[in-house]
């Protein structure tokens, strides 16, 4: 039977917080009633963070690696949403700065009726701890960035908890293209083109010191894949307009 949900989890040297988050994600999905199954995608550690899956996955039938040999937190997302086989794919931060526990609100019988529910820390009733203001700066002015370049609508394109209905995951990861950081706002700008339903889900979000984002190279970078998304649009390198 393809399991109800597969969770997606980018690792890029996540050897100091793998181990615990990985194992509250699996006894968190044990628990529950619907048949799941994990894909961390390794695309570019130079540390233990395979190693440690590895060692996982004897005793863990629903836990699969898969390995890139470049960088991006992109690649490996599209990775896994192409190789997972659930009927919703969720994409989860190694660090889980959402509780694990929450990803019930982003499913069925709690959520329904979408093709993409992005977690929001913006929208009413989200709560953010221990975020330094200078963070949350820089990402309100990114996200002024995005929505006057990409996607008017949202207001927060970047957390790292978002839910994917199969086809709709199919469909998009298959065309998208940016391999860093700002593939969470293609994939939006490709699924408001399209149509598609895209729900914001109010979480609880924890600020985590430990960051892959290095501050200036990836704010330039993503300020460049937005420059890039409408020119791949304009050029129609996301296949025919409408
Ligand atoms: N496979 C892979 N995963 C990555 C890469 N870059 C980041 N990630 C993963 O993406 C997730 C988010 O990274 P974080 O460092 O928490 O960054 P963030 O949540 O966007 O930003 P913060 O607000 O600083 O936490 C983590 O699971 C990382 O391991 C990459 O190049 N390859
Ligand atoms: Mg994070």
């Amino acid at each position: 039977m393809p399991p109800l949900l597969s969770v997606i989890i980018p690792a890029l040297n996540e050897e100091h917080r793998l181990p615990k988050n990985l194992r509250r994600v699996l006894d968190f999905l044990d628990a529950q009633s619907f048949p799941s199954e994990v894909l961390v995608v390794d695309s570019g550690s130079d540390d233990r963070t395979s190693a440690i899956v590895e060692k996982f996955i004897p005793v863990t039938p629903n836990l699969r690696l898969f390995r890139e040999e470049e960088r991006g937190k992109g690649r490996a997302v599209r990775r896994g949403m192409l190789e997972a086989g659930g009927q919703y794919r969720f994409i989860c931060d190694a660090d889980l700065s959402m509780p694990i526990e929450n990803i019930n609100s982003f499913l069925p019988p709690k959520l329904e009726g979408f093709d993409i529910a992005i977690a929001s820390r913006e929208v009413p009733g989200a709560v953010r701890y221990n975020e330094p203001a200078y963070r949350h700066w820089i990402g309100r002015g990114f996200n002024l960035l995005v929505r006057l370049l990409a996607v008017p609508q949202f207001h927060d394109t970047q957390c790292g908890f978002k839910c994917f209905r199969a086809e709709v995951a199919e469909e998009l990861f298959s065309i998208q293209r940016l391999h860093g950081w700002g593939f969470d706002v293609e994939v939006l700008f490709l699924a408001m083109k399209r149509g598609h339903r895209v729900v914001e889900v109010p979480i609880p979000w924890h600020f985590n010191p430990d960051s892959r984002v290095r501050l200036l190279p990836d704010s330039i970078g993503m300020f460049t894949d937005l420059i890039q998304i409408r020119r791949n649009w304009r050029k129609g390198i996301y296949g025919p307009r409408e």
